[in-house]
């Protein structure tokens, strides 16, 4: 089993600012958490990180017919693009969304996802642990 883990923009600068949203470790302990759980189920895995729309699309294209699910946070493109979700419903790739925080309880503008029409299940507002759901729930989903 081989999965991708997407994280869109900003989510690089995780920790150095808005600790109270999304805590105050960094992206590299995130990577290493989802590292962490998937060595523990034995998947096979490649985390990748953008700040371009058109490069995570690129990204999910390419997806097909190498990885057999998805893990996605769009962050910021969770609220605008319907072209990541174009690109998951066009490879058909399991897809697991996820956010840090809970974007229902936030801003206005952040309660609809674009993301939520392609993915089998939305994980939100349990932190880094999210991903470790996430990865979890898509583990059971494939397997
Ligand atoms: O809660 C999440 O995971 C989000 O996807 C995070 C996005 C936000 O636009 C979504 O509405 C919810 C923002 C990621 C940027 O994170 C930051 C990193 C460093 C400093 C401040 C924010």
């Amino acid at each position: 089993m081989k999965i991708l883990i997407i994280n869109g923009p900003n989510l690089n600068l995780l920790g150095l600012r808005e600790p109270e949203i999304y805590g105050n470790k960094n992206y590299a302990s995130l990577c290493a958490l989802i590292d962490k759980t998937c060595q523990a189920l034995g998947i096979d895995h490649e985390i990748f990180q953008s700040n371009h729309e058109g490069v995570i699309v690129d990204k999910i294209q390419d997806a097909y017919g190498k990885f057999d699910g998805i893990v996605i946070n769009p962050a910021a493109y969770t609220h605008t693009s319907v072209a990541i979700l174009d690109a998951l419903k066009a490879v058909s790739i399991p897809t697991v969304e996820v956010h840090i925080s809970d974007i229902n309880s936030r801003d206005e503008f952040r309660k609809h996802s674009y993301i939520s029409l392609a993915a089998q299940k939305t994980v939100m507002g349990l932190g880094f642990d999210g991903y470790k759901v996430a990865i979890e729930y898509l583990y059971g989903f494939l397997k």
